[in-house]
């Protein structure tokens, strides 16, 4: 019996062909090659229709075949890269279609079976190719006119259907959907094979292949790779790599940067090298193999062959390099929800709470559906951007207007936004009660998004069938409680309803639970209605008890329509949602549709106002209703004489220094450049500032932050308020470096591997300049060889790391041992959110035989490094330090602290600058 591919790859590598175009080139084909004697007719050129050359030379296909296999592959693809309707249309051959597919099938399946009638032990397979098409649905093809699509994405799944069907009828077996460019036409082509096997009643593996378009590592329409995988974490997926783009060199990075979080088998064919001048490659089978050695020692791929410019002299090269290859072992599949636009959205409990913008809905924002209803569509766009601006994670979208077609209205704005990258960097909320307006919405994203949403109100049998439909969209679910008796609005009906929901999509249909949002209703409080009284208490109640009963699926909710009753007091309305934001996330709500401009923090709230919505929000006391709305009354009375645009700006009559803290707390940076200009004249150096009273304001948020009394989306938009300021002080500072004064040393600074966050390292980098250290600044995402080597090249006297995020603790652990192996004894500055003196204490300093030193924030880093500097105080130094060490370990064996989470970090300290 035949062993399948899925058996193969465990045990060893697998050698994919290489080009099938270069080969062709080899043949020197003419037009009369192309065209044959039954295609005489066809008007137009036929050469360059590799895929026509199944019907007319298929002795030529087949000895391509036989060369590869010949070579040593062990699968090799089908000559119909671009043999479907879509393409062949430029060749006015979509006719054939069928027939070419067939016939492709026919050649190599005659050519592998051979092989492996020969040599039973290394059966060879016949993977179907699959091209992204000439075409994209994720672009126009008019800048004039961005909401224009040259084809559809159910025109283009019709025709990836009819393709596959055939390529599965002929045997293939496996399916390679390759040089995706556009997630959308690769999701199309996802859901086409998704079909056809089933039509066809034939399983085979499916296998992706990315291209990426520019070095920053990014497909042609803008996804990351990181977004790539949330885009088609639904599909069931064998294999994922990268062909054509670079030259197996260049292509490492990405590579690396895929297999990291890719939980599936890894595949490979770059280029034979970059292409010359003349677009030619002429990178040798050799040199590209001892680059490719790399990929296989490493242990990066399970299969790998060649794109553009490689023939069967390179892959016969591959063979030989197989005795020292290393399996790669699959990353282990994510347990948290992922969504992604043009970059990945990972829905971490850390983060704490989600923020979905409420501004783009028809139904709930008057200018905004004033704005579609005149089709003003960049003032609508700009609404968008704002959001995303203000720190919204995710935008909802809602187009159900009775004078509107909001299926059109849909297409037409999530087409426009596609074309704008600030917006369409981030995941998106489809809303609608409309079914066919989700689909619409869906088809015309290429991100991994939400939809909002389905429920049981029409049953269970619809219920299911709508589930099932998005998950083949690849899309995230919100279920809203609603049944077949309507909205719940008690605790046990909303817990009883979610609980149903998520037997049938996790039991009956094995349903991804990452993938559910439940929305247990926010509705509306202080009413006068004695039954709307414990709505507040009764969602969050839901929310705890959803959390630890329904184990991955997340918890969102409508929170603006708690206050409705309170419409025209934006304040009462906003502090409403702050005190129940603060109580329903520490039950654990993920995520909620909110305006993302809302300024008013739970701890900003006066306590008699608190005590007052407390008391409506907790359902406290039967007169808590009555009381607040008194209450919003004094307090309209009260700033009804101030203009609203006087009370917000009210706090620009604070001292400068509290302004400043005000603006970083709130993120508002429009004012810095003036208040900077102005506390210049206050402090003695610029750099004071720094370290004075914008360090201070950012402890302040750390503190808020520790305490949940501040989201991370408010968090961020501090700290780019931060970045902004320290960008307005630092060329004052360069300036005021003294001319002549001598370097106090050489500082190496890098944001290590994996991890992108530099503001910490940056503020680190200024603070340590003033103090006349010499900065090498490597930058993020440094790999820990790089690290050591500019360490060796450039004699530094200190090392710094910086990261934010848990995995950076691990590459910081394993910079600390490539320190020690090259036998360097430089010390080593920790820093960033989620490391800690503790987890520097257990895992770093043990591994390097030097001077290890936690620093809290960036304004400890100069005396630190002083004290290193002048070797009398350094022996000190290092002792106290390798006694607290010895402490912590200790304490910490106790216990049986074993590692550090980043919970334990967070409750020691924050460090937000990074
Ligand atoms: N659950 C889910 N989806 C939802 C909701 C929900 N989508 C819609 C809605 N509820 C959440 N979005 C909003 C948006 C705006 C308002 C309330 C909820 C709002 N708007 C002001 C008003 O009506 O007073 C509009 C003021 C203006 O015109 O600007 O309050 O619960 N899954």
């Amino acid at each position: 019996m035949k062993r399948t591919i899925q058996e193969l790859i465990c045990e060893r590598i697998l050698i994919l062909d290489g080009a099938m175009g270069t080969m062709i080139q080899q043949y020197n084909l003419q037009e009369e090659d192309f065209r044959g004697e039954r295609f005489a007719h066809v008007p137009g050129q036929l050469k360059g229709n590799n895929d026509l050359l199944n019907l007319t030379r298929p002795d030529v296909i087949q000895d391509i075949h036989r060369k590869y296999l010949e070579a040593g592959a062990d699968l090799i693809e089908t000559n119909t890269f671009n043999a479907t309707s879509i393409s062949m249309a430029d060749y006015h051959m979509e006719a054939y279609v069928r027939e070419i597919n067939l016939a492709a099938v026919k050649i190599a399946r005659e050519v592998a079976d051979e092989y492996t009638i020969k040599t039973p032990d290394k059966p060879r397979f016949v993977i179907a190719s699959i091209g992204p098409t000439n075409k994209t649905t994720s672009m126009s093809p008019d800048v004039n006119n961005p909401a224009l699509r040259s084809m559809t994405y159910d025109e283009l799944v019709v025709s990836y259907i009819e393709q596959i069907e055939t390529l599965l009828t002929g045997g293939v077996d496996a399916i390679l959907i390759e040089t995706i460019f556009d997630t959308l036409n690769a999701k199309a082509a996802i859901y086409a094979a998704e079909e056809a096997m089933q039509r066809t009643n034939k399983q085979v593996p499916l296998m992706l292949s990315i291209t990426v378009s520019d070095i920053g590592g990014r497909t042609l329409s803008g996804q990351t790779l990181d977004a790539f995988l949330a885009s088609v974490q639904h599909a069931n997926i064998f294999s994922i790599g990268l062909n054509c783009s670079f030259g197996a060199r260049q292509l490492k990075p990405f590579l690396e940067q895929l297999a990291l979080k890719a939980p599936y088998y890894i595949s490979a064919y770059p280029n034979a090298g970059l292409p010359n001048s003349l677009g030619l490659y002429d990178q040798s089978p050799k040199e590209m193999a001892m680059q490719v050695k790399e990929y296989l020692d490493e242990g990066l791929v399970n299969i790998i062959g060649g794109c553009c410019g490689t023939t069967d002299k390179y892959i016969a090269e591959y063979p030989s390099l197989l005795n020292t290859a290393k399996l790669h072992v699959p990353a282990t599949k994510p347990t948290n929800l992922w969504l992604s636009g043009l970059e990945l959205l990972e829905v971490k409990s850390e983060m704490n709470f989600v923020n979905i913008g409420e501004r783009c809905n028809v139904a709930g924002s008057r200018k905004f559906l004033r704005l579609i209803q005149e089709k003003k569509y960049d003032e609508a766009l700009s609404i968008a951007r704002k959001q995303v601006e203000d720190g919204a994670l995710i935008l909802d979208f809602n187009m159900d207007d009775g004078l509107l077609d909001a299926k059109e209205e849909m297409t037409t704005f999530l087409n426009l936004i596609a074309s704008e990258p600030e917006i369409a960097r981030v995941p998106l909320m489809i809303d609608s009660s409309k079914w066919e307006v989700l689909l619409a919405g869906l088809k015309c994203v290429q991100g991994k998004h939400i939809v909002n949403s389905i429920s049981l109100k029409e049953g269970e049998a619809k219920f299911v069938e709508q589930a099932r439909t998005l998950r083949s969209y690849g899309a995230a679910v919100v279920v809203m409680a609603f049944d077949e008796n309507g909205q719940a609005d008690t605790f046990e009906r909303k817990i009883g309803i979610c609980e149903r929901a998520y037997r049938l999509l996790v039991d009956k249909l094995n349903y991804n639970p990452c993938d559910i949002i439940f929305d247990p209703n926010v509705l509306a409080i202080a009413t006068g209605i004695e039954e709307h009284n414990n709505y507040a208490v009764d969602f969050i109640k839901a929310t705890g008890w959803i959390k630890k009963n329904l184990p991955g699926a997340s918890v969102s909710g409508g929170i603006s329509n708690l206050s409705f009753s309170f419409r025209g007091n934006n304040y009462i309305r906003e502090a409403m949602h702050a005190v129940f934001l603060y109580h329903a996330i520490r039950e654990g709500l993920d995520m909620g549709i909110v305006n993302p401009a809302t300024s008013v923090l739970y701890n900003d709230i006066p306590q008699d106002v608190l005590i007052c919505i407390e008391d409506v929000v907790l359902n406290r006391r039967p007169d808590a209703a009555g009381r607040l709305v008194e209450l919003a009354e004094q307090l309209k009375g009260a700033t009804e004489t101030v203009s609203a645009e006087a009370k917000h700006t009210a706090w620009r009559d604070l001292p400068v220094n509290d302004r400043l803290q005000y603006a970083l707390m709130k993120g508002i940076g429009d004012y810095l450049e003036q208040d900077i200009q102005e506390i210049l004249t206050q402090y003695p150096k610029a750099v004071d500032i720094i370290e004075g009273p914008l360090m201070e304001g950012m402890s302040k948020v750390g503190v808020l932050f520790g305490e949940g009394k501040m989201f991370l989306p408010q968090v961020v938009k501090t700290a780019r308020t931060m970045k902004k300021a320290v960008s307005i002080l630092q060329p004052i500072i360069e300036e005021e470096k003294q001319e002549g004064v001598a370097s106090a040393g050489k500082v190496l600074l890098a944001t290590v591997k994996g991890d992108v966050h530099d503001i910490g390292k940056n503020i680190v980098s200024v603070v340590m300049a003033c103090n006349s250290y010499e900065i090498i600044d490597l930058g993020v995402m440094v790999p820990a060889e790089t690290i050591v080597q500019k360490a060796i090249e450039a004699k530094v006297d200190m090392i710094g790391l910086s990261g934010l995020i848990t995995p950076s603790l691990e590459e910081m652990v394993h910079v600390a041992v490539e320190l020690q192996k090259a036998g360097l004894h430089i010390p080593l500055l920790i820093g960033g959110a989620t490391t800690s003196k503790l987890h520097t204490a257990l895992k770093i300093a043990p591994v390097y035989n030097a001077p290890v030193v936690h620093l809290k924030d960036a304004s400890q880093n100069a005396t630190v490094a002083n004290k290193l500097m002048n070797l009398n105080n350094r022996k000190e130094f290092v002792e106290e330090l390798n006694y607290e060490y010895e402490q912590l370990r200790e304490k910490s064996n106790e216990s049986k602290v074993i590692s550090v989470s980043l919970e334990d970090a967070r409750k020691n300290k924050l460090n937000l600058f990074d």
